[in-house]
């Protein structure tokens, strides 16, 4: 009896936390596209053509889907200040979900191992307000490939 009290209560109280957790496609979430090359980070805005490197700008308070790609080798996708990391694998996709509290900018790395590059594949998350991004993105939109980073060579 006691078993199945504790686990009906821990289901309704899991299930709607774990639906939160999973970037369902019917969420019309912003959908950025990440890719991990040794050794940098390339960012796309598909909806938006705006291209960009070791650089992602988000709006703060929002949720973004990260669409995670990796062009070679195994990377991880790791932003400690906004508690995510997720594993880039090659030939797969893999959905993140991203949110900042707070406007700002925080730094992120790779976290797994990929080569001599790795220490150096680094990469920074600059987390607007809502007003700032809509200008931002319109900016970068409009000059279309946007390379304000340095590019890198491969
Ligand atoms: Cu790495």
């Amino acid at each position: 009896m006691l078993p199945s009290v504790s686990i009906i209560v821990l289901l309704i109280a899991g299930v709607p936390v774990g639906q939160r957790m999973i970037p369902l496609p019917a969420d019309n979430a912003m959908q950025i596209d990440i890719t991990g090359h040794q050794w940098y980070w390339q960012v796309n805005y598909p909806e938006h053509n705006i291209q960009l490197t070791d650089t992602l700008h988000i709006p703060v308070n929002t949720v973004v889907h990260l669409q995670l790609h990796s062009a070679d080798v195994i990377h991880s996708f790791w932003v400690p200040r906004l508690g995510v990391k997720l594993d880039l694998i090659p030939g797969r996709k893999n959905v993140l979900k991203l949110e900042a509290s707070a406007s700002g900018t925080y730094r992120g790395q790779c976290a797994e191992y990929c080569g001599v590059g790795h220490a150096h594949m680094q990469f920074t998350v600059i987390a607007h307000e809502p007003a700032d991004f809509a200008g931002w993105l319109e900016n970068a939109g409009r000059s279309g490939l946007e390379q304000q980073e340095k590019v890198k060579d491969d």
